[in-house]
């Protein structure tokens, strides 16, 4: 039981445990370029762009585009509806514009080129707070091997929720090193 091979295969499992949480948790943030291959640009209608997507706190916007002709200005919804952005506003201006989205709620972005904002080159996204709950995604290896002991269905509900993924990564890992012992 408390033999050198199964001590090193606890510390095996338990780095696999880690690791299949910090692949679930990288999964989650998700990197979006706006409009795609098109990038920041005059042809492209970001609301149809972000029509059918979900973006959540940690999730990354990267505006590409060609900076003699783009911007990007981090607007009021007033003056995205206005296509008026303030002079004080700064503007971004590297052409890989990356923006972590840190808060939950509503933002507004557009070019600050003359008539391109009016054109469609605006951009607006509603961030939300936490990641859909884990159920569409069932830790690897759960449906090939299931653990005889571990099933989600004993697991205290409280402990099922924002932190089921996670939560049911280590059941995973703990299950698995009770499978080599
Ligand atoms: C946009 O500007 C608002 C108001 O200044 C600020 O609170 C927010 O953090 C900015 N967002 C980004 C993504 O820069
Ligand atoms: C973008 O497409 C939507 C419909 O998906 C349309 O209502 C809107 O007018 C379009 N915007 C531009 C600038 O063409
Ligand atoms: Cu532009």
């Amino acid at each position: 039981m408390a033999s050198s091979s199964s001590k090193k295969h606890v510390i095996i499992l338990f780095s696999m445990a880690i690791a299949t949480i910090a692949m679930l948790n990288g999964a989650l943030a998700k990197e979006y370029t706006v409009g795609d291959d098109k990038g920041w640009r005059l042809d492209v209608n970001y609301t149809d762009w972000v029509h059918g997507k979900e973006f959540f706190v940690g999730d990354t916007l990267v505006f590409k585009y060609n900076t003699q002709f783009h911007n990007v200005i981090n607007v009021t919804e007033a003056e995205y509806q206005a296509c008026n952005p303030s002079q004080n506003e700064p503007r971004l201006t590297t052409g890989n514009d990356v923006i972590k989205l840190v808060n939950p709620g509503n933002y507004w972005f557009l070019c600050g080129f003359p008539s391109h904002c009016t054109q469609g080159q605006k951009l607006t996204v509603l961030v939300q707070a936490q990641a859909p709950a884990p159920e569409a995604m069932p830790p690897p290896g759960a449906t090939a091997t299931p653990p005889p002991e571990a099933s989600m269905a004993k697991l205290p509900a409280t402990l099922i929720g924002s932190s089921g993924i996670t939560f049911s990564a280590v059941v995973f890992g703990i299950a698995a090193i009770g499978l080599f012992l």
